[in-house]
């Protein structure tokens, strides 16, 4: 029987993979791994949350018992904020970011961004919900304040991303640069194991995921790839939570899409929390993310904590396939705006 790799373990024997670093990001990612078994606890009893008291009201045991989201929120910040490594962070959870103070004799470097609890809509029907992290270096000075800009970093500037899955079972995957690891978490030992060494991302795949209750409020683009998904006969599969969708996307191939809508015009999906993390995975794997104007998400410029991007993000063949029938309209359009200029 092969011995297991435990996540501290694999954190430990890759952190010589970065010459800059003397150990903040491999604690920074084992902070995040085990706020994320305290909060997979807690997503286990979400069931029983009836039963032992709702947001608002008192348990059995007389404590208050936080939304599920507000608790991962706070697990997340509580260990982020005594790591010492981590100067500041932000969460959808947060209007702003939130500075931290620094922990003698620790080197605050980096900046943690994340979304605690993703697709939270589903915790109620018991459907598989995740956490999304980004990490990056601070670049403001380090004597000074932290700045907007520290957080507003583009994507190919992540040192490190990742998401957890509370899933049938609960797994972290994470890169740092090189490659995609993903660990199962043996709930009898308590420990994330690795289990999906080096993941790689198949050139395509069976399944394209995104909302098709929306198709009207589609561009035309998108409306025609639709097509031709059902006329290729591409299944589809979509949960409505992002981190299982992608997870999905990710192991079995595929393309995921939240194009722009009537009632989403720049997309829903945020940028830096969101978007980016899943695009630096998705791209380490040997995948593609890009916007529905077809650029690469990672080298957007941020503009705001909570900005909402369009996202196109999957297997190679099958996101180049969207982007031809996209970019098809948009020349369709430019003819069509030149031949009018002509003529007026
Ligand atoms: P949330 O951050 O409010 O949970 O919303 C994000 C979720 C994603 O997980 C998912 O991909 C998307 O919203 C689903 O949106 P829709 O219901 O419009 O298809
Ligand atoms: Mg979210």
């Amino acid at each position: 029987m092969n011995r297991i790799i435990t996540l501290d373990e694999f954190i430990i024997r890759r952190q010589k993979d970065f010459p800059f670093a003397s150990g903040e990001l491999s604690g920074l990612l084992r902070d995040i791994g085990v706020a994320s078994k305290v909060i997979n606890q807690e997503v286990n009893k979400a069931g029983l949350v009836s039963i032992l008291g709702m947001n608002g009201s008192e348990n059995a045991s007389g404590e208050d018992v936080a939304k599920l989201d507000v608790f991962a929120n706070d697990r997340m910040k509580d260990f982020l904020k005594t790591s010492g490594e981590c100067a500041a962070i932000a969460s959808e959870e947060e209007e702003g970011f939130i500075h931290i103070d620094q922990v003698e004799g620790k080197n605050s470097e980096y900046i943690v961004v994340f979304d605690p609890l993703d697709g939270s809509s589903n915790i109620d029907v018991n459907v598989s919900i995740g956490t999304i992290f980004a990490i990056f270096r601070r670049k403001s000075a380090s004597t000074g304040p932290i700045e907007m800009s520290d957080f507003l970093q583009k994507g190919i500037e992540q040192v490190a991303a990742g998401y957890v899955l509370y899933g049938s079972s609960t797994m972290m995957v994470y890169t740092t640069g090189k490659g995609v690891n993903g660990f199962t978490l043996d709930p009898g030992i308590g420990e994330f194991c690795l289990s999906h060494p080096d993941m790689k991302i198949p050139q395509r795949g069976k399944y394209y995921s995104l909302n098709q209750g929306y198709y009207r409020s589609y561009s035309l683009g998108v409306q025609d790839y639709l097509r031709h998904c059902e006329k290729e006969g591409i299944g589809l599969r979509y949960i409505g939570s992002m981190v299982a969708d992608i997870h999905r996307t990710l192991i079995k191939g595929g393309i995921f899409l939240y194009p722009e809508t009537k009632d989403n015009p720049d997309g829903k999906l945020r940028l830096v929390y969101e978007c980016n993390p899943m695009a630096f995975l998705v791209e380490q794997a040997g995948g593609i993310a890009i916007t529905s104007n077809l650029t690469r998400i990672m080298e957007e410029e941020p503009t705001g904590l909570h900005q909402r991007k369009t996202i196109i993000i999957g297997s190679p063949d099958m996101v180049n396939k969207a982007a031809g029938f996209i970019e098809s309209h948009i020349v369709e359009k430019e003819k069509n705006r030149a031949s009018n200029v002509l003529s007026d």
